[in-house]
């Protein structure tokens, strides 16, 4: 029968708010009509209900699988109420118009992330068709339609709809909740093809619309143990075998922490930024020994030995294969500091490892994480959050073969001094700004970081490098604001035989004046290595 009065259909999950909604509908004169638990817990509540069984004159069926497919329920929605052959036709089929359309989906997401994992199955029945069916719909129909996706909305509306039910405002609302009941639509959608993407994987070409972070495993905590955390993958990378933690293995050890992560990256994009074999150590994201040396095992020593304190429960990285001779070095290398202690370490980082070199790290202690990841290749993107949205720039993806070393000074660096100052300008890249890196025979003797002042980070540096500073080079990842009494002179007076910054301050001439006063070189690189 084709009655007169407005109907509204509510078929949610999420019964929040329903009460007060339908209540509120009642009391303005609505029809409702709704699908079973819906219709049972309105009728609890003790408001009048249609079932849709009663609208359609077909029962649920196939499991609920249909329920609102039919033409009663989307003629209802769809038919303009402009348009006299619209409403002639669903006159004519007996559909009465539907005027508000109150729909949230099943909970895909809840259900197939609960533990324990539901089956492929349950996941499956768990995808909505009838409801995102009704919301697209009632959204497409938005000069006409009130489509309501979200409990948090209902007070709103029923605000609009008491004090003027068809005026502007009603109508300026039905367009923004077809907006958002869309976005519902979308997002539901991306929950459910990414899970069906972890179901089954890929093989097929990429989509057009790559929805990139999968949600991976939970991490018992963030920073601090009261910050919950998880790793989110990024899909095209991860699968597409351009490595980098989303894909590495652990091969043995304790689970990854939240700052395992952090520290394991910063370990493993700087010493593959290093051309010749290399070991880096990583303690809160800095490096705190750097080594390269055609023998890997020498690289680890001078890595560790350029400042065992910090080395310690560090995160030791390789960009070569790990063997057995320098598994055997990781787990016997005693602290120079303390002979009588092994050096503990957090995390092991490498491309491969030999089988016997797999076997003999294992036996370094039980929580040792040993991990292995493709080689880092720059990802080209870096994100960052700042309240209220999101700073996105390019990797700083430059390494010192595309950097030109400018000599500024009257003295010029030797082959050996120039290739430590490139050796030196990759450590100071991967440190925190303010950073300097004092170098010598392709070894970090000392590093200053993170100091809100440049020349208190040269102390730092040259404080760590100690005696072992004579003949050294450094460098700096921003230019020198100032020289005379300042950075410059006190590294001069130290002893440093070779200096690399940037370049580009007001007082670049005090710099060059000052290293020929000392007979340093003094090379500039016109590039910059914040790293904030
Ligand atoms: O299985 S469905 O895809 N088939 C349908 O025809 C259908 N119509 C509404 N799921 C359908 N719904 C969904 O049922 C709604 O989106 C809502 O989430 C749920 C409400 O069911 P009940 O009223 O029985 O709690």
């Amino acid at each position: 029968s084709v009655g007169s009065a407005p109907r509204a259909v509510i078929s949610v999950s999420d019964k929040t708010g329903l009460e007060e909604v339908a209540e509120a509908l009642f009391a303005a004169g609505y029809d409702i009509v709704s699908t079973g638990g819906t219709a049972a817990a309105i009728q609890a509540a003790g408001l009048p209900v249609t079932s849709v069984e009663q609208l359609t004159g077909f029962p649920e069926m196939l499991d609920g699988r249909v329920k609102t497919l039919h033409p009663a329920v989307h003629g209802g929605i769809l038919a303009r109420r402009d348009n006299a052959d619209d409403m002639d036709t669903i006159q004519r089929l007996g559909i009465q118009k539907i005027d508000v359309v109150i729909v949230n989906l099943y909970p895909f997401r809840e259900t197939v992330l609960s533990e324990p994992a539901p089956s492929f199955q349950t996941g499956v029945e768990n995808i909505d068709i009838g409801g995102p069916a009704m919301i697209r719909a009632a959204a497409k129909n938005l000069a006409h339609v009130a489509v309501l996706v979200d409990p948090k909305d209902y007070r709103h509306f029923i605000d609009v709809l008491s004090r003027e039910p068809k005026g502007e405002e009603m109508a300026n609302l039905k367009k923004q909740l077809a907006w958002k009941a869309f976005q519902h639509c979308a997002a539901y959608d991306a929950q459910v093809s990414e899970w069906l993407w972890s179901q089954v994987g890929d093989g097929l070409s990429p989509p057009a619309l790559v929805v990139p972070m999968q949600r991976g495993a939970s991490l018992r905590y963030g920073e601090n143990p009261h910050q919950s955390a998880a790793f989110y993958m990024d899909q095209s990378l991860g699968k597409s075998g351009k490595g980098g933690l989303a894909t590495a293995v652990l091969h043995h050890g304790k689970e990854m922490s939240y700052n395992n992560y952090l520290d394991a990256e910063a370990a493993y994009a700087a010493v593959c930024d290093f051309p010749n074999e290399a070991c880096v150590i990583v303690k809160h994201t800095n490096p705190c020994g750097v080594g390269s040396k055609q023998d890997l095992c020498k690289a680890y020593r001078c890595a560790v030995q350029g400042d065992p304190i910090s080395a310690f429960g560090g995160i030791v990285a390789f960009n070569r294969t790990v063997d057995e001779a320098l598994a055997r070095e990781i787990r016997e290398f005693r602290s120079p500091t303390d002979g009588s202690t092994r050096m503990f370490y957090e995390i092991v980082i490498g491309p491969s490892y030999t089988p016997e070199g797999l076997k003999i790290l294992k036996g370094k202690s039980k929580t040792l994480r040993i991990l292995e990841a493709k080689p880092r290749l720059p990802t080209g993107n870096a994100l960052r959050q700042v309240s209220g949205g999101w700073l996105y720039q390019e990797e700083d993806a430059l390494t010192p073969d595309e950097i030109t070393f400018t000599i500024q000074s009257e003295v010029h660096p030797t082959e050996q001094q120039l290739d430590d100052l490139k050796f030196a300008w990759i450590c100071v890249k991967h440190v925190k700004s303010n950073a300097i890196a004092i170098a010598k025979e392709q070894r970090m003797l000392g590093m200053g970081s993170g100091q809100p002042n440049r020349v208190k980070s040269v102390e730092i540096a040259m404080e760590k490098a100690a005696s072992d500073i004579k003949g050294a080079v450094l460098a700096s990842d921003a230019f020198f604001p100032f020289s005379w009494g300042d950075a410059v002179e006190k590294a001069c007076q130290a002893g440093v035989s070779a200096i690399a910054h940037p370049g580009g301050s007001m007082r670049d001439q005090d710099a060059v004046d000052c290293c020929n006063k000392y007979g340093v070189a003094l090379v500039t690189t016109g590039i910059r290595h914040f790293r904030h």
